[in-house]
């Protein structure tokens, strides 16, 4: 692409695009460990970093770098750490921002996994963590600590779609100068950008949304400034949290339909979240765009779209949870989200059972708790789908 400065669809489609000899449409697919030197003083200062160029998969590869140029333009970052998946790049961040005896906030429902390897590994090390609803701001400014060094972001969090305010809390967390993260998976580029809002790193799971089409699981780090991508990149290349060439053809090929796949999935979402809101089998609704959500408003300031993901509690809680589950016909029974076909789960018994009972209900993960990721089915069968489940729980 020649023109630098375009809209979003227009860098979604072309951002990263190879400009080889024979003009390939579509990046190529470099399927090689390593690339070879013209001779030893190429070699040389491909290693110094005097000349541009290929070295060794693990540390770059062109096929890989076309995903990160395409991700880091459409969040408005410095530049792309394509990783394995998206625990790769949770890690990766969190070797890369703390360090011995340093403190980190973060929000009390993130991911399952984000959680427990803080809880159980990075503890080891003695890291230190705080998880709270970021929600509000008072319990982020409570737990700061002279050692706070990090403000780990999930908004919406998984799978409780509770909102945190990006830029207000990436103010207050840089006047006492920690760095904030938002794991923007969620939400993907199409329709939340934190370094915009103010946040220094933004991370994806690449398997949701920007791929798109539960065939690759992926991650990808982008920092706002070469600074913290210089300070990022070494651990991932280090530690060999790299993405496979074939991974980045795969998830560079799903991301150019991302604002398609979402414009289409999220108003499936909104009539169904106002279908759900009204069954008298359904106890609560969260979703961003009912104006019960708790941050409608935040929503509508910080999000450009309500999003697909659905969460609802059921009358009659765990049981009830799971003869939804068991009955329904068109959603499949399956953890991941952010593709195109719909699926229901459990976070109690599946994304959130390695938390103890305990933190996962403060967090506000409760047993009766059903996760909705919406496709891009007809709507009508997914509520003829959802109907007919809950007419039999
Ligand atoms: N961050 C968020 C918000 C996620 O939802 C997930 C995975 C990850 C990070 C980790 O990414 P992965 O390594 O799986 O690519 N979320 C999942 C979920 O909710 N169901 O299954 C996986």
């Amino acid at each position: 692409m020649k023109k630098k400065h375009t809209g979003f669809n227009t860098r979604m489609v072309h951002a990263g695009s190879p400009e080889d000899q024979w003009g390939s449409a579509v990046v190529p697919i470099y399927q090689t460990s390593t690339f070879s030197f013209e001779n030893a003083r190429h070699g040389a200062d491909l290693f110094a970093g005097r000349e541009k160029g290929y070295i060794y998969t693990r540390i770059g590869n062109p096929t890989i770098q076309a995903l990160e140029d395409n991700i880091a333009s459409l969040e408005n970052g410095y530049g792309g750490i394509a990783t394995a998946s998206g625990m790769g790049a949770v890690s990766t961040v969190y070797l890369s921002l703390l360090g011995k005896d340093s403190h980190m906030i973060s929000t009390a429902s993130v991911y399952g996994p984000s959680r427990s390897i803080m809880e159980k590994y990075f503890s080891r090390y003695g890291v230190a963590a705080s998880y709270v609803h970021t929600s509000d701001l008072e319990n982020i400014k409570k737990n700061i600590r002279p050692e706070t060094v990090l403000l780990y972001l999930e908004t919406p969090s998984n799978p409780t779609m509770e909102l945190t305010d990006i830029a207000s809390a990436a103010a207050l967390a840089h006047e006492h100068g920690i760095t904030v993260v938002v794991d923007n998976t969620f939400s993907s580029p199409w329709l939340q950008n934190p370094l915009d809002l103010g946040a220094d790193v933004v991370l994806h799971s690449v398997t949701k949304f920007i791929n798109g089409h539960a065939d690759v699981v992926g991650g990808i780090i982008v920092p706002k400034t070469k600074e913290l991508y210089d300070r990022i990149r070494p651990v991932m290349v280090g530690f060999g949290y790299n993405m496979d060439p074939h991974q980045a053809f795969l998830v560079h090929r799903g991301v150019k339909t991302l604002s398609l796949r979402i414009d289409k999935a999220q108003k499936s979402a909104m009539e169904i979240a106002r279908w759900l809101e009204k069954h008298p089998k359904v106890e609560w609704v969260k979703y961003p765009g009912l104006p019960s959500h708790p941050q409608y408003e935040l929503a509508r300031k910080q999000m450009k779209g309500s999003g697909t993901m659905i969460s609802f509690e059921l009358k009659g809680g765990y049981k009830a949870g799971e003869e939804l589950m068991n009955h329904m016909q068109i959603a499949l029974l399956a953890v991941s989200l952010g593709g195109v076909e719909t699926l229901i789960q459990h976070p109690a018994s599946m994304t959130h059972s390695g938390l103890p009972a305990e933190e996962r209900l403060e967090a506000g993960i409760t047993d009766g708790l059903v996760r909705y990721s919406v496709g891009i089915e007809n709507v009508e069968d997914l509520l003829e789908d959802l109907e007919q489940a809950l007419d039999r729980v």
